[in-house]
């Protein structure tokens, strides 16, 4: 019998795009929506850690920059919803399970923002993250999530770059200040080394991913590629990494650095971290909350189209 997904994995061996109307195996296309459909609730659920501060940013314009971020943020979680209903997914049931416990979000959000430092701590180190991993996804198979990390990791550059001035604003101010940007980085330093998921070794899904190309390169490397973006930036801030096993490799030309503390990680993405609650809690209640505006939004469309088809 011919293989049904000769073109498929023509496509995919050339490097061709695979896209909505294609045929594609059921399995690519839900490790397709988990992956999505996850990387877009982490972008909702990310605006709550750093919305926490909107009213209390230092200045004017911190707070400008900040609101203009978590707006962005809101604007990738819905290209991504959008690249996932392309696959046939449909976000009601995708918030339900998010509400429900039965889809994931980065492990990253259920950190608190303890001071104004964790929101420049945000900005630099996990947009940083982001990055790493979004760049790599701009050459994913499926050509709409692809074509939205593109546009998403602009706006992420930007968040980065911004996240890095505001703690040089900190590292550079009073000793107080200096010690909350210290400390930011102490809390935030291993969870935003989790964010890349589990070990090679231990990563489930990595190995199909990688055949179908989804991903291009595994969580250790691309982990791997942070540290030695970051640590340069870490110490030019004046600040410390704090794992004691860090250390440059001349032979390698990396960072070698200590273990993931990896019991926490799992704890964490089970639903056990120390926001985990308070973050479904908030999406519920906004759920919830704008269930009116969906409504009066759909009998609107509604009656836009009625009238439309009586023009025509
Ligand atoms: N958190 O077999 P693998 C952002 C789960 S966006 C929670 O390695 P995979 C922007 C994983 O889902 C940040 N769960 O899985 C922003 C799987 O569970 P499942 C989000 C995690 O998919 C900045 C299980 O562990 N970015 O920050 C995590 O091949 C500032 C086994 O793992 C993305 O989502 C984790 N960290 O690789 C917004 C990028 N890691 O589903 C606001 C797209 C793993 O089988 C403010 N996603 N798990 O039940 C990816 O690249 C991949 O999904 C990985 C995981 C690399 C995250």
């Amino acid at each position: 019998m011919e293989n049904k997904y000769h073109k498929f994995n023509a496509c995919i061996e050339q490097d061709i795009a695979i896209e909505a109307k294609d045929d594609m195996p059921d399995a690519y296309r839900k490790t397709l929506i988990r992956q999505i459909g996850q990387h877009g609730h982490s972008e909702v659920i990310g605006m709550l850690p750093e919305g926490n501060w909107i009213t209390r940013a230092p200045t004017l314009k911190r707070k400008a920059v900040l609101l203009a971020k978590v707006q962005d943020e809101a604007g990738h979680g819905l290209y991504l919803y959008s690249a996932a209903e392309t696959l046939g997914a449909d976000r009601d049931d995708m918030m339900e399970k998010l509400i429900a416990g039965k889809m994931k979000y980065s492990s990253i959000f259920n950190y608190p923002t303890l001071t104004w430092a964790d929101v420049a701590a945000i900005g630099w180190l996990v947009d940083g993250a982001a990055i790493v991993n979004q760049v790599a996804l701009c050459r994913t198979s499926y050509g709409p999530y692809a074509r939205a990390m593109v546009r998403i990791c602009k706006e992420e550059s930007f968040h980065q770059r911004q996240g890095f001035e505001a703690m040089m604003a900190l590292a550079q101010g009073s000793e107080h200040q200096k010690q909350m940007a210290q400390d930011a980085v102490n809390r935030f330093w291993w969870p935003a080394l989790m964010m890349f998921g589990p070990s090679d070794d231990h990563s489930p899904n990595s190995a199909q991913s990688m055949a179908w190309k989804i991903k291009r390169f595994s969580n250790d490397e691309l982990r791997q590629k942070f540290v030695d973006n970051t640590v340069p930036q870490v110490l030019q801030l004046g600040l410390t990494v704090p794992d004691p096993d860090l250390q440059w490799n001349e032979s390698t030309g990396h960072y070698s650095f200590g273990e993931i503390n990896w019991d926490e990680f799992m704890a964490v993405i089970q639903g056990q971290g120390p926001c985990n609650h308070e973050r479904i809690e908030a999406r519920r209640k906004a759920w919830q909350d704008g269930q009116w505006v969906r409504e009066a939004a759909a009998v609107y469309a509604q009656k836009q189209a009625v009238a439309q088809s009586k023009v025509a």
